[in-house]
């Protein structure tokens, strides 16, 4: 057999020749089962061979249509071809030195790329990570060097990932956390804005979260606030209009420092390169990964000079940290966003969902509330006739397409939410066909 290449050479269709997971599949499963540790599941046990765009094809040889983009990170498509030349040229030049050792040009000019792209007319500075986790666990750090505080606010149904504190800041006990403590100390969580249940304004939920710090944190002793402009793992749930902005008002004027978690929004996923640029304003530090290097393991943060560089020379590092290799495929992925027209395509994605579930949503009251932007889509499913979550749905939502070939993604609080996170080079007719399947799904479980 010849060997399969991903990209976007891959016929981006759907196509089964067995049922899911095929037998190839089932076998690498139970090689999995028993090498692996039992605590890495997976969502869809379908073993990949190869991806593209909107396709991942496994080792029974069917293709599915991918909603999920490795959550959120292939926003470029996966084996994108800038990616794959920029991967394979630095390959073959050299692999790792440790930039703190000794330094090459790529990592400072993803630095400087960063502090061109990230919102806030101020200077900034970046320090380049492997991981999410990693650059939310840095940018505490950071925050609590310069302002000699230590107190650290997060929000209910926030994300920011599975290292102990990060595990500590996520929200969810299922599965992050349960069992996994004990969790770092001076971490607070308060109420956000979630406007299809709480029906505040922004001011109104900023003003709960703000007198909840005041009263059971004190400005003395906080840090900083770290907040996602839209909440992913916990139901892409977008905050009110102002509520972002009241909050960093309140920070600015405390000696807080306020971080915005871009971990899952940034890099042209929701239709603006960062989400912040939604709510008109500059975070002192933003956190980023995933759609950061097309694929590559890669994670930045980036904030305003004096903030940055109030941590001692050598305070920050790491082996593997702003690896040649991904800063390689992140100034290619970068370059692939704006070139290709990305930006514009996640709003067209938003369009195409947002007129999708719309429509259903008038003869089917259980798509409860549609929302996200760009490429970043999501539907929180309820009972009929109320708020309540739906979640026996959701889950028959997600097992369904995966039968029938569409790799979906679930999320939320209350575990109701299924999310929309393709590959912005999807095609408008793959994305349709992939929706044609929820809707298919729902009619079969009324
Ligand atoms: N901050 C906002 O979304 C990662 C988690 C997947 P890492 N979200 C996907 C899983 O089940 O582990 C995320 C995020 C936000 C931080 C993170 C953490 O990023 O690269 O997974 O460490």
């Amino acid at each position: 057999m010849t060997e399969i290449l991903g990209g976007p050479s891959l016929p981006q269709e759907r196509k089964l020749v067995t049922a899911i997971p095929g037998p190839k599949s089932q076998e690498l499963l139970a090689r999995k089962n028993s090498a692996v540790a039992a605590g890495v599941g997976v969502a869809l046990p379908v073993f990949t061979v190869a991806a593209g765009d909107g396709v991942m094809v496994d080792a029974d040889g069917n293709s599915l249509i991918d909603l999920g983009s490795g959550i959120a990170v292939t926003g470029v498509g996966n084996s994108a071809p800038r990616v794959v030349k920029a991967v394979q040229d630095q390959v073959a030049k050299f692999t790792h030195t440790c930039f703190t050792v000794t330094p090459y040009e790529s990592y400072v000019k993803v630095a400087e790329k960063l502090n061109e792209l990230i919102p806030g007319d101020f200077e900034k500075r970046s320090a380049l990570f492997n991981s999410g986790a990693e650059a939310v666990e840095n940018a505490i750090k950071i925050a609590r060097h310069y302002t000699k505080k230590n107190g650290i606010v997060v929000f209910d149904h926030a994300y920011h990932g599975r290292t102990n504190l990060t595990m500590g800041m996520t929200a969810k006990n299922m599965p992050y956390k349960d069992g996994f403590g004990p969790f770092s100390s001076e971490v607070y969580r308060v109420p956000t804005s979630y406007p299809f249940r709480d029906e505040l304004s922004g001011a109104d939920a900023a003003e709960v979260a703000i007198s909840q710090i005041e009263k059971q944190v004190g400005a003395a002793n906080l840090a900083a606030i770290i907040i996602e402009p839209i909440q992913g793992e916990g139901g892409f749930i977008e905050p009110a209009a102002g509520f972002l902005p009241a909050l960093q008002e309140w920070a600015t004027a405390n000696n807080v420092v306020f971080i915005l978690d871009e971990v899952q929004t940034g890099f042209a996923r929701t239709g603006k390169m960062f989400a912040a640029e939604y709510s008109n304003f500059a975070a002192d530090m933003v956190t980023t990964a995933k759609g950061i290097a097309g694929g590559l393991p890669l994670s930045a943060v980036t904030g305003r000079a004096e903030i940055m560089d109030s941590a001692h020379a050598g305070g920050l590092g790491g082996t593997y940290t702003g690896n040649p290799i991904a800063c390689e495929a992140a100034l290619a992925t970068i370059e692939t966003y704006f070139e290709d027209g990305l930006l514009e395509r996640a709003q067209k994605i938003e369009t195409i969902i947002t007129d999708f579930f719309a429509e259903l949503q008038k003869t089917d009251d259980r798509v409860g509330d549609i929302r996200g932007r760009g490429a970043m889509m999501a539907v929180e499913f309820v009972e009929s006739g109320s708020k309540k979550p739906n979640a026996a749905l959701t889950s028959h939502i997600a097992k369904f397409c995966a039968d029938n070939g569409v790799l979906t993604l679930t999320c939320g609080t209350y575990g109701n939410v299924v999310r929309f996170l393709p590959a912005l080079t999807i095609s408008d007719e793959l994305l349709l066909e992939g929706l044609g399947v929820i809707a298919e799904a729902m009619k079969v479980s009324a």
